[in-house]
């Protein structure tokens, strides 16, 4: 749709992209890396955190996951079928989706694999239609509850001692397929969708982990009870341990909306000599109302949030200027708070001690950097 009204909007982010930058890169500045730094690998692709002054990613730099490898899908003889409880199973073309309202979000994916200050992550302009009133045009049987998205690529689950050739699939609870912001995505970035990223449409699913934007889409499937695949109820299941007197209560929980959760990206040396730390947080959607920055354990000041997000799915920056660092090793940390007043967990935190599969990492990280003198 392009109505006056997302042309204003792509206006504001292009907007907050410029005044972000500019505070994310300044005249004559160095950058330092921190001691977990690694050289950018364009063959395994993930955030290279020190280079980050663009507001939305570039496909060169976006992580890639693939379960059962990379399908090629051949985009002219591709269509999407929409089938199970509804009254009128549809088939939907390429062409036929990108005649459909146009809808464009900018939204941060995140792998639930993610470590505390890893690389898989981005935030990227996407472009899709909306999901609802296809499935309201099907015609919805009052009995669905599940919505199960397919994909091209397939694998051998061994289950229980029997073998099964499977697709790879995840569902949502329809209430959370029906969020007004879930698209059937055709574009990152002002580019059709590359293969590797799930081509030619993938699921656009904002504030939810990386693994419920199913690529290479083929087939959605209505059902009235739960999908408990491999992606659903035996990997990507958090186990957590919650204290109770003296007992220890273990919930597993499918993995689903992304935790808040901040990183320290950059530190640059400005010719003043201070230090501009810079980076990104994000959340499930709730706004981030602060974010505070700990060198060498001490007490946690507030950085500076650079501008609000775009939309509340997109990860939102920040800056901290270090005034007259000291040559040597330190440590520093960053954490966020959002408007519901949940903060970033510590790694001694119990919600993270107590989390025994390594999914859903939100700690912050404590990163090491050396400053010469
Ligand atoms: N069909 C399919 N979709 C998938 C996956 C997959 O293996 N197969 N991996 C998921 C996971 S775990 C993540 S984190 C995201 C990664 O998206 P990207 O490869 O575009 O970065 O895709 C998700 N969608
Ligand atoms: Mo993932």
């Amino acid at each position: 749709m392009q109505d006056s009204s997302s042309r204003r909007k792509f206006l504001a982010i292009a907007g907050a992209f410029a005044l972000q930058s500019k505070a994310f890169q300044t005249q004559g500045e160095q950058v330092i890396h921190f001691e977990d730094w690694k050289p950018f690998n364009p063959e395994k692709p993930g955030m290279p955190w020190d280079e980050l002054t663009s507001w939305i990613t570039p496909v060169e730099q976006l992580f890639a996951v693939g379960h059962y490898g990379y399908p090629q899908v051949d985009a002219a003889a591709w269509k999407l079928r929409i089938e199970g409880l509804v009254s009128r199973p549809g088939s939907f073309t390429l062409d036929a989706l990108k005649k459909r309202p146009r809808q464009e979000y900018v939204a941060t994916l995140e792998c639930s694999g993610n470590g505390p200050a890893g690389g898989l992550i981005g935030n990227a302009r996407w472009v899709g239609t909306p999901l609802t009133p296809i499935l309201k045009e099907c015609g919805l049987n009052p009995k669905a509850v599940e919505v199960v998205f397919f994909a091209a690529d397939e694998g051998t689950e061994k289950i229980r001692g029997g073998e099964y050739k499977q697709h790879f699939a995840r569902s949502l609870p329809l209430a959370d397929a029906l969020q007004q912001h879930v698209l059937l995505g055709y574009e990152m970035n002002g580019q059709p969708l590359t293969s590797k990223h799930g081509a030619p449409v993938r699921l656009i699913v904002p504030g939810w982990y990386g693994i419920a934007w199913v690529k290479w889409l083929t087939r959605i499937e209505l059902h009235d009870r739960k999908y408990l695949g491999r992606f659903m109820g035996r990997d990507y299941v958090t186990i957590r341990g919650e204290q109770r007197g003296n007992d220890v209560i273990w919930r597993e929980t499918s993995v689903g909306r992304m935790n808040l959760k901040s990183v320290v990206a950059r530190a640059v040396r400005l010719p003043s000599g201070d230090v501009r730390l810079s980076g990104a947080a994000w959340s499930d959607g709730v706004p981030i109302r602060s974010v505070e920055i700990r060198i060498d354990g001490g007490d946690w000041a507030p950085a500076r949030i650079e501008s609000k997000r775009a939309t509340p799915y997109a990860w939102t920056w920040w800056t901290f200027d270090w005034k007259g660092p000291k040559t040597g090793e330190h440590s520093i940390a960053s954490r966020a708070t959002d408007a519901h007043g949940r903060v970033q967990p510590a790694p001694d935190d119990p919600f993270i001690a107590l989390k025994k599969t390594y999914w859903e990492a939100n700690q912050y990280a404590v990163r090491k950097l050396k400053l010469d003198g």
